[in-house]
C-alpha cells in the first residue's frame, strides 16, 4: 500500500488530535534544539508544554524567507549538522541561496509523502516512471525518485534535458508516467512533431506536472497534445521539496498532508487567518521534520482551499491550484498584476502558443511600459498581415480588459521565446525597482 489510507481519509477532528500532538512535540523539539527559535519563542512567552492543541498555533511566529537567508547556511537547523545526509538547495535569483538539510528519518519522511502523491496521480506498483525534472540540488528529481522507490515503480531517472533522448527512451521503454515542469512537457512535444513523432502515440498515461505556475487552459492544451491525464503536484524546498500536495484523478484541488504538513491560509497583510474558501498566503508548518523543521512558514504562494471530502474519498483539506505568488506579482502603474491572468487569456485565444513572456521597462520619468511578447501558429505569419494585426489588437483587448492598464502586445514566430528544461521565466522585469 502506497497511500496512507487512514491518515488521508481520516474524520478531521481526529486528524486535529493528530496533529495537536504532533505541534506540541515539535514546539518542544525546535525549543530544545535550535538557538533562533527558542529565542522568538520566549519572546512572545512560549515554553515547552504550552501548546497543546494545534488551534494554538496562531500564539507561534511566522518564519520567513529573509530568515532563511539571514541564518544561512546551518542556522535554522534544529539538528545537529553531522546528523544531516542530504543538503538541497531552493532555486532563488537574489542573494543566498535557500539551503534545507535533511536528516536519513526526513528522507523517509519525503519518500513517503511522495510515494503518496504518485499513488495520488494514479500510479500504481510496477508502473514505469519517466523522472524529467532535474536530479542534483533542485529537489524535484530527488524527490519523485525516493518516493517512485518507495511506492514500488520502475525508475527512468533522466533528470531534464537532453530531449531526443527522452523521447526515444519513451517509445523504447513505454513509461506510463511522466514528471516534468509543465513547461517542458509542451517543449517536449514541439521536438517530438519535429522529429516526426505524433505527440499522441505516447506511452505516458499520467502526467505529474509542477514546480512553476501553470493554468486550467495550459492543463486543457498539454492533455490534448499528449493525450495524457494532467495532474498538477507542489511542493517548496524549505518544507520538503515535492510531495507537499497533489491532486487526485478527479482533479479537483491539491490533497495537501495535512497530517504531517499542517495548512493555513493568511491575510498576507495582517496574517489573521482568513474564511474558508477565501484566497490567501499558504502558511506551512512541518510537524514531524527533524533536520529544519519550520514554524509557520510563509510560501508566498496564493491559494485557497477547502475542507470539503473530496470524491475520491480522501478527507484531507485540499488547496486550489497556485493563483499567484505574493512576490511574483509584478505591481505596474500601482496595479497588481499575475503572469498567470496573462496566460489565461492568451490560452482562450485560438492561434496562439502557452508561450510567453512579460517585459516590463520603464524609461527615465515616464510611466512603466509592458510588452507581452506572445508566440503565434507559423500559418498567421504566412498571411495577410491585416490577419496579424487583428490578432494583435484582439490579445491586446482582452489582457486590458482583464488588467486594466495599456499594454503592448508583440506577435512573435513560433521558438521566439527561449524555452526551459526546468522552470520558465515568464516576467522580465527590466526597471530598477
Ligand atoms: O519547485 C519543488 C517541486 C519540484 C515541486 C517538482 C513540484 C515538482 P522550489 O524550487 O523550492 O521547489 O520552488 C518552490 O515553486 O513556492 C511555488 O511558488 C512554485 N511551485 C511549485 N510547485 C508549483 C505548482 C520546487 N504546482 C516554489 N504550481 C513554490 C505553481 C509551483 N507553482
Amino acid at each position: 500500500m502506497i497511500w496512507n489510507e487512514e491518515f488521508e481519509c481520516m474524520p478531521l477532528d481526529e486528524l486535529k488530535k493528530v496533529q495537536s500532538n504532533y505541534l506540541e512535540k515539535l514546539v518542544d523539539y525546535v525549543y530544545a534544539n535550535n538557538e533562533v527559535y527558542r529565542a522568538r519563542l520566549d519572546q512572545v512567552g512560549i515554553k515547552p508544554g504550552s501548546i497543546t492543541d494545534i488551534s494554538q498555533i496562531v500564539k507561534l511566529p511566522f518564519t520567513t524567507k529573509m530568515d532563511m537567508r539571514d541564518y544561512y547556511p546551518y542556522g535554522l537547523f534544529s539538528a545537529k549538522r553531522e546528523d544531516i545526509r542530504e543538503i538541497h538547495v531552493s532555486s532563488g535569483t537574489t542573494g543566498n541561496p535557500t539551503l534545507v538539510g535533511y536528516t536519513k528519518e526526513d528522507i523517509q519522511l519525503w519518500s513517503t509523502v511522495m510515494a503518496r502523491t504518485l499513488c495520488c496521480a494514479g500510479a500504481e506498483p510496477g508502473d514505469i516512471i519517466q523522472i524529467a525534472y532535474g536530479y542534483g540540488l533542485f529537489t524535484g528529481g530527488l524527490g519523485f525518485h525516493y518516493g517512485a522507490l518507495e511506492a514500488g515503480l520502475t525508475i527512468l531517472p533522466m533528470s531534464s534535458g537532453q530531449t531526443k533522448r527522452q523521447l526515444k527512451i519513451m517509445q523504447d521503454f513505454k513509461p506510463r508516467i511522466l514528471g516534468c515542469t509543465p513547461s517542458y512537457a509542451l517543449y517536449m512535444a514541439d521536438e517530438a512533431r519535429e522529429l516526426g513523432i505524433d505527440p499522441r502515440d505516447s506511452s505516458w498515461e499520467i502526467g505529474i506536472f509542477g514546480a512553476e505556475p501553470w493554468s486550467d487552459s495550459m492543463r486543457n492544451e498539454i492533455e490534448d497534445t499528449w493525450d495524457i491525464m494532467a495532474t498538477d503536484v507542489y511542493g517548496l524546498s524549505e518544507i520538503i521539496g515535492p510531495g507537499v500536495s497533489q491532486e487526485c484523478t478527479y482533479k479537483d484541488g491539491l490533497h495537501i498532508f495535512s497530517d504531517v504538513f499542517y495548512p493555513e491560509i493568511i491575510d498576507p497583510d495582517t496574517g489573521e487567518q482568513v474564511a474558508e474558501g477565501e484566497d490567501g498566503e499558504l502558511v506551512i508548518t512541518t510537524l514531524t521534520k527533524q533536520g529544519i523543521p519550520l514554524l509557520r512558514y510563509r510560501t508566498r504562494d496564493i491559494v485557497s482551499m477547502t475542507n470539503e471530502k473530496c470524491r475520491c474519498g480522501r478527507t484531507s483539506p485540499r488547496v486550489s491550484k497556485i493563483k499567484g505568488r505574493t512576490d511574483d506579482m509584478i505591481v505596474v502603474r500601482g496595479i497588481n498584476v499575475f503572469p498567470s491572468q496573462i496566460e489565461h487569456v492568451l490560452l482562450g485565444i485560438e492561434g496562439t502558443c502557452p508561450h510567453y513572456q512579460i517585459v516590463i521597462d520603464r524609461a527615465a520619468h515616464k510611466l512603466d511600459q509592458v510588452e507581452i511578447m506572445v508566440e503565434v501558429d507559423q500559418q498567421l505569419f504566412s498571411d495577410e498581415i491585416k490577419k496579424l494585426n487583428e490578432m494583435s489588437a484582439r490579445i491586446k483587448k482582452e489582457i486590458e480588459g482583464v488588467l486594466s492598464i495599456g499594454v503592448k502586445v508583440k506577435l512573435v514566430e513560433p521558438k521566439t521565446i527561449e524555452r526551459s528544461m526546468g522552470k520558465s521565466q515568464r516576467v522580465i522585469d527590466k526597471r530598477n525597482l
